[in-house]
C-alpha cells in the first residue's frame, strides 16, 4: 500500500483565480492589435504557458507575428498583468484553501507547488502563503509545458519523495493528463463534465476535509495498480 507523503498544488484555478488578471492582460493586447478577445477564447489560455497563450490570442485575431514580435507583445502583456498581481492580497486565495493547507501541515504532509506561471512566486508572496510550500516549481525551472509530466515530476523528485505517494490538485485538462503521465493521483477542481480522466473531482475547497483526501488517495492507488487506471492513460 502507497503512503500519502505530499500534496502538489496548481495554483491558478486552485489555490487564486488569476484567470481574471490574464484575462484583462490578454484583452487588452488584443484591442491594441485591432480584435476582440472573449472570456470564452480566455477558457483555452487556462494552464496554458505563456508564449502558448499569445499563439492562441493571434490566431482568435488571425494574425501572425515574427518570433521577435512575440517575445515582445508577450512582455507587454505581463508588464499589465503584473501591476494587477501586485495588487493581490489574502482575500484572494480561493474558499478553503488555507484551512486545507493548515490540515495538511498538522498532518505532515509536504506541501508542493506546480505551475506553469513565471509569476507563481510573486502571486504566493502578495497573497501571504509562501512559507506553507516545501517545494516551488513554476515555469522559471520548467522547460516543458503541461500535458508534459515535469512540472509534477520535478516537484515529487525536488520532495524526494515516489509519485505513487503524491496527489496532484489540477483546475485544467492539460494539468490533469501531466499529473496521470507523471504517475500521480490527481484530483480536479472545478467541473467534472470538464476535467476528465480526474481520479475525483471536487468544485473547490470548502468543506473538503484532510479525511475526505486520505480516501480519495486510498481508491485511487488501488485503482493505480489495477487495470482501470492504466487504460486511462492509454
Ligand atoms: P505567466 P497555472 C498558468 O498558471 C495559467 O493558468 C495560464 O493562464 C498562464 O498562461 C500560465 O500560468 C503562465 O503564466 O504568464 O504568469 O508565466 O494554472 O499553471 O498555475
Ligand atoms: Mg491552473
Amino acid at each position: 500500500m502507497n503512503e500519502l507523503k505530499l500534496a502538489i498544488f496548481d495554483l491558478d484555478g486552485v489555490i487564486v483565480d488569476t484567470a481574471k488578471y490574464h484575462y484583462l492582460a490578454w484583452k487588452r493586447l488584443a484591442q491594441e492589435l485591432g480584435f476582440d478577445f472573449t472570456e470564452r477564447d480566455n477558457e483555452r489560455l487556462k494552464g496554458v504557458s505563456r508564449m502558448r497563450s499569445l499563439e492562441i490570442l493571434l490566431a482568435v485575431g488571425g494574425q501572425q507575428k515574427t518570433e521577435e514580435e512575440k517575445l515582445h507583445l508577450a512582455a507587454k502583456k505581463n508588464t499589465w498583468y503584473v501591476e494587477y498581481i501586485m495588487q493581490m492580497d489574502a482575500s484572494e486565495i480561493l474558499p478553503g484553501v488555507l484551512p486545507f493547507l493548515q490540515a495538511l501541515k498538522a498532518n505532515k504532509i509536504t506541501i508542493a507547488l506546480g505551475s506553469a506561471s513565471k509569476n507563481a512566486r510573486t502571486i504566493l508572496e502578495r497573497v501571504g502563503i509562501t512559507s506553507f510550500f516545501d517545494v516551488i516549481v513554476d515555469g522559471n525551472l520548467v522547460t516543458k509545458a503541461k500535458p508534459d509530466p515535469e512540472v509534477f515530476t520535478l516537484g515529487a523528485q525536488l520532495a524526494g519523495v515516489p509519485p505513487q505517494s503524491a496527489v496532484v490538485f489540477e483546475d485544467a485538462q492539460a494539468g490533469i493528463e501531466a499529473a496521470l503521465r507523471a504517475g500521480m493521483t490527481v484530483i480536479g477542481v472545478g467541473d467534472p463534465q470538464l476535467l476528465q480522466g480526474a481520479h475525483h473531482v471536487i468544485p473547490g475547497f470548502s468543506s473538503f476535509g484532510f479525511d475526505e483526501f486520505l480516501d480519495i488517495f486510498i481508491t485511487a492507488s488501488c485503482a493505480n495498480d489495477c487495470q482501470g487506471a492504466k487504460s486511462r492513460l492509454e
